[in-house]
Parts: structure tokens; sequence; C-alpha cells
């Protein structure tokens, strides 16, 4: 097994800091999910969440089974957003919930202890929700203003970020609106972990972005 059951907590801890990476094809500039995924393993990143909401679950199934080879092969950890029925059937390392979501505590009772899931939160009180209801790590934002998502959710402050590395044990990863341009602003907040989406996906050169953007993490990390 990829994730053993009491390493899952320290191997996240490790493998959430420097840069998390996200799928979206229609902002990838006429690249494939999967060409993407490619880039991104090519670059050296080490978490992979795959986030498509514009096909069908058969679509998303065949192409969370190719990544989960790919991801498999070059050890980088797979998490699939929204659906916990693929995340399941192709084996993933873990499940990204919204708050729109399946409850927490039955997604868990589905995929059991060794399967990581992560939950978006944009509140001081959704953080502390997450935590108790047994999610493994959190999603903070959006930090700045994104139009990534559908239902644009007005950005929630970077004092959110704040209180989230002060008070919360969780693994968390800033997220919404973060560029190569603005990420200095995130980092000097104290964040560890951070995820881009269309600054990555949407890149002219993906391999060149992530390298760029992994000297920015102090000690190269990423
Ligand atoms: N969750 C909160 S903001 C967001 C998600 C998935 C989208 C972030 O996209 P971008 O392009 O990095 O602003
Ligand atoms: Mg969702």
């Amino acid at each position: 097994k990829f994730m053993v059951g009491g390493n899952k907590r320290n191997r996240l801890n490790e493998i959430m800091t420097g840069l998390y990476c996200i799928t979206s094809e229609e902002h990838s500039k006429g690249r494939s999910n999967i060409e993407v995924v490619e880039k991104m393993i090519k670059a050296g990143i080490r978490i992979i969440q795959y986030r498509e909401k514009k096909k069908s679950l058969l679509e998303k199934y065949n192409e969370c089974q190719k990544i989960r080879e790919m991801t498999l092969a070059s050890n980088v950890t797979f998490i699939v957003n929204d659906n916990v029925d693929i995340a399941m059937m192709v084996r993933a390392d873990g499940v990204h919930l919204g708050q729109d979501d399946l409850p927490i505590e039955r997604v868990r009772e589905l995929v059991g202890d060794e399967m990581i899931i992560g939950v978006s939160t944009h509140s001081p009180k959704q953080a502390e929700d997450a935590v108790k209801r047994g999610a493994d790590y959190i999603g903070v934002g959006p930090l700045y203003r994104t139009y990534t998502k559908e239902n644009v959710c007005e950005p929630v402050g970077l004092e959110y970020l704040d209180y989230v590395i002060k008070n919360i044990k969780l693994p968390y990863v800033a997220i919404g609106g973060i560029k190569e341009h603005n990420m200095d602003e995130v980092l000097a907040r104290g964040a560890g972990c951070i995820s881009m989406v269309t600054e990555i996906v949407g890149a002219d050169d993906i391999e060149q972005k992530i390298g760029r953007v992994k000297s920015k993490f102090s000690r190269g990390v990423l």
C-alpha cells in the first residue's frame, strides 16, 4: 500500500509543503489533463489533484485511471476532487470535498482511515468543523479574486490564512487567485503550501513556470 495508517499524517505533512497542483482542462490552453499532469510530474510536483467540472463520470473515471498509473509510477500523491466513487475505484490516495459535497464522516466510513480526505474551507468555523469531522487537510481560500470557480466566492482575506496557520493543527493549502507575482505575499504570511490553478495549467511553459515558482519557496522545497 502506498499510504499506510499511522504514517498518513507524517507523510501528508511532508508532502503538503511547496506547490500543490490541480488540473483544469478548460484553462489548459488546448492541452489535455493528461498532458498537463505529465508536465507537472516532469517538473517534480509531489501532489496532484484531479479537478474537472465539465466532463462525464465515465470520462473522468478514464482520466483518473490513467493519472493513477502515472502518479504511482512517479510516487506522486493523487487526490480526486468531488467524486468519492472514482477515488475509490482507481485507488487514489485521497479525495477532496467542498462544503457542498458529501458529509466528511460518511465519506470516511466509505473510504476507510488510510485514504486522505481534504476539505475546502472559507472561514474559521468551517475549518474547526472540518477538523472535528475528521478531515486530513484543509484548503484555505479563495485568498484573492478567482475566476476559476463557477460559483465565485468572495476572497476570504489573508486574515483567514493567519487564523489557520495559528490555530489549526492540520496540513493546509492556500488557494485562490495566487500567481507567481503575488505568491511572495502569501509566503510572507507563513504559508508553507500553496496551490495555483490557472497560473500553472495556463502557463505557456508549465515546467518552466513550476521551476520558477519552486525557486520562490525557501530552500527549493516543492
Ligand atoms: N478553491 C478555492 S479557489 C479555487 C478552488 C479550486 C480556484 C483557484 O484557481 P486559481 O486559478 O488558482 O485562482
Ligand atoms: Mg467539490
